[in-house]
């Protein structure tokens, strides 16, 4: 049997059709010559002195860079810096905004400009303000920025808020978090509700953990690598590495993915510029394309078989964890029809999955965005640490979960308190630095952000970095509830959407400020494998522009608000001095309070799991029993069409395009899924036919909240079913379901009618 199985592994998916203009495989030549266009151009000593600057890169939280010099990953590898390092660098690295250009062009002008049009007008380099009925943003003073923000601050705690991107410092992101706190307020949304919440949800109920249990070296000792709902050819390049050098020792990696992406089958790797970069080098064993949304269904499946192939760790699961009766039990008793029905994926597959996983030594699950941003995020996550537990994966030199979690600094964020869910340690260690207790009021997440914000109950807002406009859903919601908050501070580096449709009732205020590496003090970042970096001071290249760090306007703005309660804050403009609060009150981060002197990066204490002995009250990790999604889709006539509307169903995932970070788009198109443009839907051809639709002809996608017209479809290796747009464009036409326990919106399964 076991022969048969292993050559059903198939390293190909079944739906693989490619569009003809796509390449046969990811990274590869342009990579390199992306590199040499951008570093050979005018830009590139500007670039290059970026590069080389001693700070992590801004883009991915793979986190390379840091004191080793911008090419060394945290193992002290050398070559680790990929082309998304350079595409980001190269957009901070702009020239200024001109100072009348605000004065030329009113908000009516300025909404018309797309992503990519708003990010390249250059960096902001003065601050400015859209006063209530202007139509043009003016430059303001800073005595008058501090005498709004500090009148904006005295409202009632309860109706303040704050949104977080994660590219900013640990330093910054304390800081708004100790601010917010002293108010009495616990409105700390951050974009990571977007993103990974559901994994720190789920990692925080099994394990007490809340961040990837595998460190960088663990990874380099696996020998089978699970990768669900990640796309880490595009956002996480240098992870692609580790996968090469896996398959090179004899490792499998097995690929669960809707969509084939050509990046995950094959990857020519820069790093590898003799064996890899130009004949491609071979990713996954196994490819399987479940229905989006029934991730759940599938580890289910593989749960199953390893139960049926008698390659479950029952003694690790005796001795180690607890609740996993009822898990064995449900998939056991689980049929194959109802779990295939599901997901889509065939037993043959689903088996030769539980193969290779239960006959690996030391296999790492990794997951991304196809997991978290589901109705059942949480669940999702539960099932992929069950499958883990069930083959003694967890706590184990080489194995372990891994969330491989969005930006730069987004970890870094949570670990600092900038939560809605506050660890215990932190809550009683602020309480001791205030002397008082905090706010038992339950803060605002990004969605009950947006709610409370449309139902009138915010009145100011201030965003460190971040486009809370265009990163939510439903952008017309959005616009709305943004509208009814009277202030709204914007500290940015590069101008966006979000500064021209996110505007408050009275005044919006862009705050120009420096780049990580361009801030007069030292800063840190910490890495989505746990580890903390730190930048050093840097220079800005925008001579005569008026910036500010985002620390000194915090520490100015809570010094007004708070005086010198709990902390002289001015002094903390010596970043040393925030880190030696770091070092008291966040968790694991004792050696934060020594690295000025020693400059030693560290790995956070107690988030490597290498011994199955976790951080709960027995020890042990605890595991959920998953129920199954249910995945219907609805009809055209739901959508409110006419009944003879000739159009398709299908499941909508949206993300990202080779070219952009985020809402901020680099490139129009997406080379590697021959994706030609912006406006484009790429499905499975038998979906289209289905519609009596022909490649490139330009149809209507409607989803709960609008429409998108003119939209040209694209035909891909995409399962039936499912369909690909990019955001922010599409987060018009849908307002998703919301995963309740963490409050991450579906952005992978949109419900949509095709049509013309
Ligand atoms: N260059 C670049 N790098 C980035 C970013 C960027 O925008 N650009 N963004 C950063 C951020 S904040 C984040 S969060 C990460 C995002 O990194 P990823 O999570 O890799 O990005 P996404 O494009 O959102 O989607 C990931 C994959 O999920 C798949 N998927 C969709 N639905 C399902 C499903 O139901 N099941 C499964 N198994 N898979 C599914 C999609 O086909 C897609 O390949 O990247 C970070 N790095
Ligand atoms: N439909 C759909 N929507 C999604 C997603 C999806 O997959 N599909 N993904 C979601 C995810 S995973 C995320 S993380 C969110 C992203 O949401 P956000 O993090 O809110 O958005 P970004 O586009 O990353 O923010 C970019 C802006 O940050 C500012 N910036 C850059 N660097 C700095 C800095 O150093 N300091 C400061 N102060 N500002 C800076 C710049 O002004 C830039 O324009 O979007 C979410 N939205
Ligand atoms: S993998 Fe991520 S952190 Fe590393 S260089 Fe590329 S974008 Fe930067
Ligand atoms: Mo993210």
């Amino acid at each position: 049997m076991d022969t048969n199985k292993q050559q059903n592994v198939q390293p190909i998916p079944p739906f693989n059709e490619k569009n003809e203009e796509t390449p046969d495989m990811g990274g590869g030549l342009s990579v390199v010559e992306y590199w040499a266009e951008h570093t050979l151009s005018t830009e590139g000593p500007k670039l290059w002195q970026t590069l080389l600057h001693k700070s992590a890169c801004l883009s991915c939280s793979w986190g390379t860079g840091g004191q080793k010099g911008g090419f060394t990953n945290e193992t002290g590898e050398k070559l680790q810096r990929c082309m998304k390092s350079v595409e980001a660098i190269s957009a901070e690295i702009k020239p200024p905004i001109p100072n009348n250009f605000f004065g030329q062009y009113s908000i009516e002008n300025l909404q018309q400009l797309t992503s990519l049009e708003a990010d390249r007008l250059g960096r902001l380099s003065f601050p400015v303000i859209l006063r209530e009925g202007k139509s043009y943003y003016e430059r303001i003073s800073w005595d008058e920025i501090y005498e709004i923000a500090e009148a904006a601050f005295r409202k009632l705690p309860e109706r303040v808020a704050s949104y977080s991107s994660g590219r900013s410092s640990n330093e910054a992101a304390f800081l708004l978090q100790l601010m917010m706190r002293t108010l009495g307020s616990n409105n700390l949304a951050d974009c990571s509700d977007l993103c990974h919440a559901p994994s720190t949800v789920g990692l925080n109920q099994m394990f007490g953990t809340r961040t990837s249990m595998v460190s960088l070296e663990n990874l380099k000792n696996a020998d089978c690598v699970v990768l669900a709902g990640s796309n880490c050819a595009y956002n996480h390049p240098r992870l692609m590495n580790e996968l090469i050098k896996l398959r090179d020792r004899g490792g499998k990696v097995i690929v669960i993915n809707p969509m084939m992406e050509i990046g995950l089958v094959k990857f020519g790797s820069p790093a590898f510029p003799l064996k890899s970069l130009l004949t491609g080098s071979e990713i996954s064993s196994l490819y399987l394309q479940p229905i989006p949304g029934s991730d759940t269904a599938l580890f289910i499946g593989i749960q199953k078989s390893l139960i049926e192939q008698g390659l479950i760790q029952k003694e690790y699961l005796q001795a180690h964890t607890e609740g996993w009766e009822a898990v064995v039990e449900n998939a056991r008793e689980l049929s194959w029809e109802t779990i295939t029905n599901t997901c889509g994926v065939s037993q043959a597959e689903i088996e030769a999955a539980a193969t290779l996983i239960g006959r690996s030594q030391r296999v790492v699950f990794a997951w991304a965005m196809g997991i978290t941003q589901q109705a059942n995020g949480v669940d999702n996550v539960y099932s992929i640490a069950n499958t883990a537990l069930m083959t003694g994966n967890v706590g184990k030199e080489g194995s372990g979960v891994m969330p491989v979690r969005g930006h730069s600094n987004v970890q870094g964020f949570g670990s600092m308190g900038v939560t809605v869910k506050l660890r215990k340690e932190i809550q009683e260690a602020l309480e001791k630095l205030l002397g008082r207790s905090l706010s038992r009021v339950q803060g605002y997440d990004t969605r009950c952000l947006i709610e409370a914000a449309q139902a009138g109950k915010v009145d100011t807002l201030i965003c460190l970095g971040g486009n809370l406009y265009a990163a939510n859903p439903d952008s017309t919601q959005a616009k709305r509830a943004l509208g009814n908050i009277e202030t709204i501070i914007y500290l940015a580096t590069k101008p966006n959407l979000g500064h021209f449709h996110g505007l408050a009732s009275k005044n919006t205020i862009i705050i120009p400020v420096l780049s990580r590496f361009e801030n007069p003090h030292k800063t840190t970042v910490e890495s989505g494998n746990n580890f903390v970096r730190l930048n050093d001071e840097g220079q800005t290249l925008l001579k005569s522009a008026d910036l500010i760090s985002e620390v000194e306007f915090l520490t100015e703005l809570a010094h007004l608000i708070h005086g010198d309660y709990p902390v002289n804050w001015r002094q903390l403009q010596d970043t040393r001095y925030i880190r030696q609060l770091i070092s008291q009150t966040i968790p694991g981060f004792e050696k934060m309070a020594t690295i000025d002197d020693t400059k030693e990066e560290f790995t956070i204490s107690g988030r490597i799991f290498t011994e199955p002995r976790f951080p709960t009250p027995t020890g042990k990790a605890t595991m959920f029993v998953t129920p199954l999604p249910q995945l219907t889709l609805p009809q055209p006539k739901d959508f409110g069409l006419p009944d003879s509307t000739q159009g398709v169903v299908v499941a909508l995932m949206t993300g990202r395009s080779y070219s952009q970070h985020n809402t901020v788009v680099y490139k129009i198109g997406d080379r590697y899924r021959g994706m030609p443009h912006r406006n484009c839907i790429l499905m499975n051809r038998v979906d289209a036919e289905k519609a009596n639709l022909q490649e490139h002809q330009h149809v209507t996608v409607q989803g709960n909240a609008g429409k998108m017209e003119n939209v040209e479809v694209i035909y891909g290796a995409v399962r039936q079913g499912a369909a690909v747009m990019f955001y922010p464009e599409v987060n018009t036409i849908f307002n998703p379901l919301i995963e309740k326990r963490s409050g991450t919106p579906a952005y992978k399964r949109v419900p949509v009618c095709v049509y013309t």
